[in-house]
């Protein structure tokens, strides 16, 4: 099945969990047991990417190791079409429709996408969106940051998404905010788009997460605490538990 079927099979039952690995964060061997753990506390998929720093050679042996030390599916998560490999399952094939740079917009896709063609890995296109305060992405990515309570361009932003014709609507807070895009407007894109909402940024705890899946976001990203957790596996698996329980409170 491809990464994007499973991804809506394991929807049909629950929220998902994403474990996002930064290669220049760590060593590839750390990682590696990053990836262990993730797998161990019930993590669904490793993303592998990074705002800066990350080259093709960090890229590939981080994705060396953590294939070898899990089963999970490996998603590469791109800022530019130079870190892309055929190591993964997958690609998110990104716009960061909020960017001023073109380049972010439309420039990489079309930078990356005869490559892509001829590594016949699958790609699955999303609509990135980037809100205050926007962190290093917001930064690298010369962001036009949403606001915060900006419900109406939050709102906008994420139909385009959905109207563009892409298969997920990733929310980005910013790796290592300190609290993560605001309920109220994960609950006013979820009400209005039908595809996947991913929410990153800032989610460290099992009652964020909870938070953020009784507000609609279907699936979590999870980096900095991975990369601080003492015990990744017992870290995660708690956080997936509260994530299942606020589900269960959202209903058919
Ligand atoms: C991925 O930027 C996030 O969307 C990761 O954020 O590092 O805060 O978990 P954290």
């Amino acid at each position: 099945m491809s990464i994007l079927g499973s991804f809506h099979t394991l929807l049909s039952k629950g929220p998902v969990h994403i474990t996002l690995i930064d290669p220049d964060k760590q060593n590839p061997q750390k990682a590696a047991l990053m990836a262990k753990g993730a797998e161990e506390g019930g993590s669904d998929v490793i993303l592998v990417g990074g705002t800066s720093g990350v080259d093709i050679s960090k890229q590939e042996e981080t994705l060396d190791t953590v294939r070898d030390a899990t089963d999970l599916p490996v998603v590469i998560f791109p800022t530019s079409a130079d870190i892309l490999s055929i190591n993964a399952n997958a690609v998110f094939y990104m716009s960061l429709l909020n960017s001023r740079d073109i380049r972010f917009v439309v420039g990489e896709a079309v930078r990356s996408s005869l490559k892509l063609f001829d590594m016949g890995i699958e790609v699955i296109p999303v609509g990135y969106l980037v809100f205050e305060p926007g962190m290093l992405v917001g930064k690298v990515g010369d962001v036009d940051l949403i606001g915060r309570d900006d419900l109406e361009m939050g709102r906008s932003y994420a139909k385009a998404v959905e109207f563009l014709g892409m298969d997920l609507c990733y929310l980005e807070g910013g790796s290592g905010v300190d609290s993560p895009i605001p309920s109220s407007m994960v609950s006013a894109i979820s009400s209005i788009i039908d595809i996947p909402l991913i929410l990153g940024g800032g989610i460290n705890t099992p009652e964020r997460a909870a938070d953020a899946v009784r507000s609609g976001a279907d699936i979590i990203v999870t980096g900095t605490m991975v990369e601080r957790s003492n015990d990744v596996a017992s870290s995660i698996s708690e956080m997936i538990a509260s994530m299942k329980e606020a589900w269960k409170e959202r209903g058919p």
